[in-house]
């Protein structure tokens, strides 16, 4: 049996639309999850809505409506998103699913058995936003204007809370990231992460009584679990917890997770409150932890409440999906922070995919189908020049996947790009439509050349493109899609000794134009 993967994103706040950081992230882990499958890997994939918490009853308040009506209407926006994306989930958890409500009492359990928690009074500071608690020394500002160390308003907090023991696990998560160099990536987080823990641990207040949208605290009537409790919980749901039933396993074979994808502003709690909870509750910890950076327009961090949203199904429906996901792929490193703007977006895209690639395939498709009746020529003398091609297609093919499989998104696609320029150099250089007067067979063994080359490379950029990369593998009638295609090395053979025609290829990478009405 294939070998498990679970992959998941952060669970994201559905107090507003979702924004183009929300899109960012989906489609980063989409590409991975996608990748894994085709390396053979045995993937889960899971994202979905963290839907309580005293930021979603404010935004509820401020509309009018009751808390799960309108947690129901926005989570839908987020599940349409990833929809309209071709994000490949296997499941979209939300937190007000009653699986979760199971799974986040179990763990609270288990860190209770551990005697982790106990009762106690919490004065201090809280950010609404962050939905995060704040040591007095973290914050800057005075009286009204003070703000977290994210930027935004705290206000001062009293009641009465259980604690969590976080103070204990000082010392067992500084061995943790020692041991595990790739726990938290990238290098930068990891050391902003082992300084705080380096700084000491405070117990953290894990249970709210002024309002009850949230995670009832087992036998403590009342009390609801802090928001994070519950939040990094679903990616134990996602896997069945606390059934370890033999009925069920898929808690041992998806969990611990391979990679928990999320942002650089909640790396804190992923890589400290996360690993600590499951200690305390025995549970192994997942295997890494990355936080990508912060895509920004006009230099700012785009977020709901700051009102600079840009809408991402609109640029979709400006650009297309493929496009989209191509430019933030490609376009940030992945790690960094980036930016977007409509220029940057048609720029890029036009450049390598629709330039490049897409005029790749179209040219030498359009060429077999005009002038061939659709049948792929059948290659005779192979030359220096065609076995040097198919070479640096198939090296720059192998640095994608060895890029990709580092989280190196960026330079990967970078690499495949060299294999493109190669099959583009190559064109101009052999002519192929000057040869079909002069030498028909050599003519159709470059053209056999170029098949296979794009076949590889449309294989290969599956993950980053699925439709379009898709759709021209449909046009050469390629069925396997996965990394073990590539090494078949029959394929060709098979396929023009077939009965198999190219009909006249659509445009698989349109041409974009600057769509007046998205102005970013
Ligand atoms: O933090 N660019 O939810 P969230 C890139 N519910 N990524 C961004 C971004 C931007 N401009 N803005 C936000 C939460 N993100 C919690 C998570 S997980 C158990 C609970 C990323 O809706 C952000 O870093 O505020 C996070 O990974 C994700 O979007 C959801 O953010």
């Amino acid at each position: 049996m294939a070998d498990p993967y679970y992959i998941t994103t952060a669970i994201h706040y559905p107090n507003g639309r979702p924004h183009i950081g929300h899109a960012y992230e989906m489609v980063a882990a989409d590409a991975i999850a996608r990748f894994q499958r085709q390396a053979g890997r045995d993937v889960l994939f899971q994202t979905g809505t963290d839907e309580h918490g005293l930021k979603m009853v404010q935004a509820a308040r401020d509309r009018g409506v009751p808390v799960r009506e309108f947690a129901d209407e926005m989570s839908s926006y987020f599940s349409g998103m990833a929809d309209r994306l071709d994000i490949s989930y296997d499941r979209f958890i939300r937190t007000v699913d009653s699986d979760h409500y199971a799974a986040s009492q179990a763990i609270w359990e288990a860190m209770a058995d551990a005697g982790d928690l106990y009762l106690d009074r919490y004065e201090g500071w809280y950010s609404v936003r962050d939905e995060a608690f704040y040591d007095e020394s973290e914050l800057t500002g005075e009286g009204a204007d003070r703000r977290s160390p994210q930027g935004t308003p705290v206000e001062w907090t009293a009641e009465e809370t259980w604690f969590f023991r976080l103070s204990k696990y000082q010392q067992p998560l500084l061995d943790l990231y020692a041991a595990n160099p790739d726990f938290i990536r990238p290098e930068s987080r990891r050391n902003e992460v082992m300084r705080f823990v380096e700084g000491g641990l405070s117990d953290l207040s894990v249970s709210r009584t002024s309002f009850d949208w949230g995670v009832p605290v087992p036998g403590s009537p009342g009390h609801v679990m802090y928001v994070w409790v519950d939040a990094l919980t679903n990616y134990l749901t996602g896997t069945g917890y606390p059934n370890t039933g033999s009925d069920d396993a898929n808690l041992a074979r998806f969990w611990p997770a391979d990679l928990h994808l999320i942002g650089k502003d909640i790396v804190r709690f992923h890589a400290v409150f996360w690993p600590a909870f499951l200690m305390s509750a025995n549970i192994p910890l997942p295997k890494s932890v990355f936080g990508h950076g912060f895509l920004l327009t006009r230099g700012e961090k785009m977020s709901k409440s700051v009102g600079n949203v840009v809408d991402p199904m609109v640029l979709a429906d400006a650009f297309g999906v493929d496009a989209l996901r191509y430019f933030f792929l490609r376009d940030v490193s992945f790690g960094q922070d980036g930016s977007y703007s409509a220029e940057a977006i048609v720029t890029r895209v036009n450049a390598e995919l629709a330039n490049s690639f897409g005029n790749l395939a179209q040219r030498t498709l359009s060429f077999i189908a005009k002038n061939l009746d659709g049948a792929l020529p059948m290659a005779t003398a192979i030359e220096p020049a065609d076995a040097a091609l198919l070479e640096d297609v198939t090296a720059a093919c192998a640095a994608f996947r060895s890029g990709f499989a580092e989280l190196a998104l960026s330079h990967a696609i970078e690499a495949w790009m060299r294999g493109v320029f190669a099959c583009n150099q190559y064109i101009d250089v052999q002519a192929p439509w000057a040869l079909r007067k002069t030498d028909p067979a050599r003519m159709n063994t470059v053209l056999a050349t170029l098949v296979r080359a794009i076949r590889m490379l449309a294989i290969t950029i599956l993950p980053v493109v699925p439709s379009a990369a898709g759709k021209v593998l449909d046009q050469i009638g390629a069925e396997g899609r996965d990394h073990a295609a590539l090494d078949d090395d029959g394929w060709y053979d098979r396929q023009s000794a077939s009965e198999f025609r190219i009909v006249a290829p659509t445009g698989a990478f349109p041409r974009l134009e600057m769509p007046a009405e998205t102005d970013a």
